[in-house]
């Protein structure tokens, strides 16, 4: 089955999604997500300039040898560009083969390991009690895991404090909007938010929580201490993790389970952190770490190590790599939770999908590929809207981390 035609295709149904579509001499086409939040078009460069030349005439059965090709062949390995381009090829062309073989992707993968994959919802509000009541929404949706983020007195612009409502979106201008953080009122106000809601919703509930990268690694520990009373399901992204060594520091002083992984790219970025087993969830995405083909290699040896899998599902995903990680989701034996931050009811249209949420529970449904595709006549009603991402200083003005 050759590979005759593919192309990019660029939408803002809300929010901006790059598409790669691939195109078959049999009649056959694949879709994969290759949106980089903030940095679009460096990743539509790529495709059209160095990878799609390199793509016409090739065996579209060929998944393996041309992930290799686009890795090994481009010398200059690795990076969020390059990994989010090969990744679209990929889940493209595993969307061909299941569809060429009448499955659900899942089923080629080595079927299903469990019923439905457990996702979790995000409550945010402008403080605590906003939280609070944003958490009860989801539970009365279903939802048995909720990650909950508050505004934080005195900074302006915390993480995660959307406008409000299901479709909480961070890159909302054209140039990066400038926020204030500040650590000491951030350690003093969290627990003070997973007090509540434990002492509100009782032990049962799975709660998240997302640092966003804004501790060091001895303040990440204090979080993680005082955090543990309430039992977190996860906290993510507590300190960066270039260095990974720095989650010895953390792990050395806390229980509270930590994730890491949604900026990774490559099994690289993750791999001391998975083998001295300084994280407990590996939340690596299909788009932005090389695929299906490569996220399979980083749950193997995550797996070896009793490390779980927590995939990042924020909106800035395309519904095209939600659909192939809900596929990944049902088989990867050690799956731990998917993120599942519910796309607008346009991205939904543009992106007609097989997978439905029923219970807490996503299914990436029977349909043959990966479920997911794209209505071009619709997906070009909407043209490009350039946005980026927030930045972060400290009250006195350094920059930090957003
Ligand atoms: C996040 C995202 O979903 C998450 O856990 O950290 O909101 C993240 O900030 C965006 O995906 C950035 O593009
Ligand atoms: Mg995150």
């Amino acid at each position: 089955m050759k590979i005759t035609d593919a192309k990019v295709i660029v939408t803002c149904p809300g929010r901006n999604f790059v598409t790669l579509k691939i195109l078959t001499d049999q009649g056959l086409h694949g879709i994969g997500d290759a949106t980089l939040n903030g940095r679009e078009k460096a990743v539509v460069a790529y495709l059209e300039d160095h990878v799609i030349p390199l793509l016409i005439g090739r065996d579209a059965h060929r998944v393996e040898d041309i992930w290799q090709f686009l890795y090994r062949g481009a010398y200059w390995r690795r990076g969020p560009v390059t990994m989010s381009a090969i990744a679209a090829v990929d889940t493209a062309l595993w969307d061909i083969k299941a569809k060429a073989a009448g499955l659900p992707l899942y089923q080629l993968l080595g079927g299903a390991s469990r019923d439905g994959v457990l996702v979790y919802g995000h409550a945010n509000g402008a403080d605590i009690e906003e939280t609070v009541d944003a958490v009860g929404r989801y539970q009365e949706m279903g939802y048995k895991a909720v990650r909950a983020q508050s505004g934080v007195p005195g900074v302006k612009g915390a993480y995660g404090v959307g406008m409000g409502g299901l479709y909480y979106e961070p890159a909302d201008s054209a140039l990066p909007m400038e926020t204030v953080w500040s650590t000491p009122a951030y350690l003093d106000h969290a627990p003070r938010l997973f007090e509540r809601l434990r002492a509100n919703y009782g032990p049962e509930i799975e709660l998240l929580h997302d640092v966003h990268h804004r501790l060091t690694p001895i303040e990440a520990a204090r979080l993680g201490k005082s955090l543990e009373p309430y039992r977190l399901f996860w906290m993510e992204d507590c300190t960066p993790a270039e260095n990974q060594e720095a989650f010895r520091i953390v792990r050395q002083h806390t229980t509270t389970p930590l994730a890491v992984g949604e900026i990774f790219n490559s099994i690289h970025d993750c791999r001391t952190l998975i083998e001295e087993q300084l994280i407990d969830f590996i939340r690596t995405t299909v788009v932005h770490a090389g695929g299906i083909t490569h996220l399979r290699q980083i749950a193997g040896l995550a797996a070896l190590y009793q490390v779980r899998t927590g995939a990042h599902g924020a909106t800035d995903l395309s519904p095209a790599c939600m659909g192939a990680a809900l596929h990944f989701d049902l088989w990867v034996p050690n799956f731990g939770i998917q993120e599942y931050m519910r796309h607008s009811e346009e991205t939904d249209a543009v992106f007609p999908h097989a997978y439905s949420f029923a219970d807490g529970y996503l299914h990436p449904g029977e349909t043959a590929g990966h479920g997911v595709d794209i209505d071009e006549t619709l997906a070009a009603k909407y043209p490009y809207d350039p946005k980026q991402l927030p930045v972060a200083r400290l009250t006195d003005g350094s920059m930090w981390n957003w």
